[in-house]
């Protein structure tokens, strides 16, 4: 097929993947429904899709991955610097020359009798300041589609890109599969990507934790702004104006739930609504006005679909009603409809489960969908869409908020005192662990700002670049920590969490207007019990005041291991944020 570009850098990277790969075929991707269409259909007749039922589920399709890759693997995951520090300790590392070596002796002959897609697309609206262009080669069918719905692809992507030199070279291949020889590396120096031996959408989707997360993080800091992995949402008051807030949460922690969340019932008779911006990732730059503004480089939501129904996540919900795909799902034989745990009460008897296997839903002891089962579904479905979520100036934010999951100590809302104390809360950031990742489940782990597994450089250098950006903002947004999933003795939650998570929010966005006061603790503002508003919610003030206590032994735990984590990432870590440190323990040890 001929080249939809004469971009002499494009045409000369694709000459040398199409020269390793030695594929039968190559297609380009120009964004045309018509070769969707063809694709889809020969994605069926192989059987890597299945057309679900087009009268419910219009436009959707059920895709498996193999049973050893239905999550990311953080220790197939490599930052390839040429020096090692620069990758850092949190950071599996190999150098360039070896991964490269390595990745071609993979890569070698890998496509010979297969189609080797092309795909240009952009990351942010296509022609915003902000946005930045990427290119993934692939023998997926799965990931044109899917790429499709999570970024902006096709011909306009290649004329706003022009003959520039500016895009990352990303490159994937399934090979065989072979679980002891997939790798995602990472060259930042290189802006260059190449998965392999992977069908696992965080592996292989480029433009999202790879594009968007590792080498976005690495180029903003070269060029003075942040790549997150954050949420951002918007919360228009009766009055009609919008606050914007972005989240940074581990995954599986409550990103995709907080963006699209409804509030509960006392609020929305005064008129409050939710506006959704992004799910996952957001690209943040310092405009004229000292504010900090936020884009979601993504134009789809890859969301976990276990635990998604009517009231945890409506919205999440409908925006896959149509012109979605599915993975690792159950398949509903009767009416190829999908079901997955807790969607509903009703699950399907004639069925197959995840790996393909029949499946009973009223009988079987075991999950019908993996538990990282997700759907990629376009942004525009969501019925909460802000107006503003393509704008190409981004949106202004009032606060950002990290949290995680954790049983006991954090609480569930406090305010850090300032950028950099809010700098050294994110930095501190911990959660049990989630099936979003390969590995062992409900283990505490450090994952300041949320970014353990997706920044692209040395975690100090992180930290130090955080501090800088908060220098040059005249107006920065406040910084706050939450906590949904405190539990009691017999390990529930005790808090509602979902829409009533309005009720957290409503007190920062006043915190941010002071039009609250708060009181100060040794960990920062804490609210008063009295200015949470419980209304229309079956929870005392002593269980409130029960989820805002500080446990002085379990937090002067938490600073040995934040000691200790800070010690591993080693001098890099700003002294800034060892003072932070120190404050806290003080204060800890003053406390009655
Ligand atoms: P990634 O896509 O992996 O980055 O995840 P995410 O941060 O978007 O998480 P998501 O919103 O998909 O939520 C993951 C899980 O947390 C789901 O099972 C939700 O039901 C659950 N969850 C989300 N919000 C809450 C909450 O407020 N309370 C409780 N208890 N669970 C929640
Ligand atoms: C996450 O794990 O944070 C996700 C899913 O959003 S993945 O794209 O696999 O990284
Ligand atoms: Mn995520």
């Amino acid at each position: 097929m001929k080249p939809l570009t004469s971009n002499s850098n494009v045409l000369k990277w694709v000459d040398e993947i199409t020269s390793m790969m030695n594929p039968s075929d190559v297609v380009w991707i120009d964004g045309s429904e018509n070769l969707y269409e063809e694709l889809r259909k020969e994605a069926c007749s192989t059987g890597e899709l299945i057309k679900l039922n087009q009268e419910i589920y219009p436009g959707c399709y059920y895709h498996r991955s193999a049973k050893d890759d239905v999550a990311r693997m953080e220790d197939k995951t490599y930052i390839c610097t040429r020096r090692k520090e620069d990758a850092g300790y949190t950071n599996n590392w190999m150098s360039p020359q070896d991964a490269y070596r390595l990745g071609r002796e993979i890569f070698t002959d890998s496509m010979k009798g297969r189609t080797m897609y092309i795909i240009p697309y952009s990351m942010g609206p296509v022609g915003s300041p902000f946005s930045k262009i990427g290119f993934e080669i692939t023998d997926s069918i799965y990931v044109v589609l899917s790429m499709n719905i999570m970024t902006r692809v096709g011909q306009d992507v290649l004329d706003a890109l022009g003959d520039s030199n500016d895009f990352v070279r990303g490159v994937h291949g399934k090979c065989t599969l072979d679980i002891n020889r997939r790798y995602i590396f990472h060259f930042p120096e290189d802006n260059t990507i190449w998965s392999c031996n992977s069908g696992y959408g965080g592996n292989v989707l480029l433009g999202k934790k790879c594009f968007a997360l590792r080498i976005a993080s690495y180029q903003g800091r070269m060029e003075g702004w942040m790549a997150e992995h954050m949420l951002i949402v918007g919360i228009e008051s009766p009055d009609g104006e919008v606050k914007y807030i972005a989240g940074a949460f581990p995954s599986a922690c409550g990103k995709t739930n907080l963006a699209m969340l409804i509030p509960p019932e006392v609020y929305l008779k005064k008129g409050y609504r939710v506006w959704t911006v992004g799910d996952d990732i957001a690209w943040l730059r310092i405009k004229e006005d000292g504010r900090l503004w936020a884009i979601n480089p993504e134009a789809g939501f890859f969301g976990v679909a276990p635990g998604t129904n009517a009231k945890s996540n409506y919205n999440a919900l409908m925006s896959t009603r149509k012109n979605s795909i599915f993975t690792n799902v159950v398949l509903n034989l009767d009416d190829y409809t999908v079901w997955w745990e807790k969607l509903d009460n009703n699950p399907p008897e004639n069925a197959l489960d995840w790996m393909g296997n029949p499946w009973n839903g009223k009988t079987s002891k075991e999950n019908g969908a993996h538990p990282n089962s997700r759907f990629t579904a376009p942004a525009i479905n969501c019925p909460c869409i802000s107006p503003e979520w393509e704008s190409p100036e981004g949106v202004p934010l009032s606060a950002i908020i990290f949290g995680g999951r954790r049983a006991k100590t954090a609480p569930l809302v406090y305010q850090s005192r300032n950028w950099q104390h809010g700098t050294f809360v994110g930095s501190t950031l911990a959660s049990e662990t989630t099936a979003a990742a390969a590995g062992k489940v409900g283990v505490v782990r450090r994952d300041p700002m949320a970014m353990l597994p997706f920044c692209g450089y040395n975690m100090g250098d992180y930290f130090r670049h955080w501090l800088e950006m908060g220098k040059k903002m005249s107006n920065p947004p406040k910084i706050f920590h939450v906590n949904w999933f405190r539990t009691n003795e017999k390990g529930e939650f005790i808090w509602p969490g979902f829409g009533d998570n309005f009720r957290v929010i409503e007190w920062m966005l006043k915190r941010c207007e002071n039009l609250v006061d708060a009181e100060e603790s040794p960990i920062g503002y804490m609210p008063r019990p009295e200015d949470i508003n419980l209304e229309g919610l079956n929870i005392s003030t002593d269980t409130l005041k029960s989820l805002l206590t500080i446990d002085k032994e379990a937090w002067l735990e938490d600073v040995k291991g934040i000691e200790e984590f800070y010690k591993k990432i080693g001098d890099t870590v700003p002294q800034e944020l060892y003072d932070e440190l120190k404050t806290l323990a003080d204060n800890l040890n003053k406390m009655e």
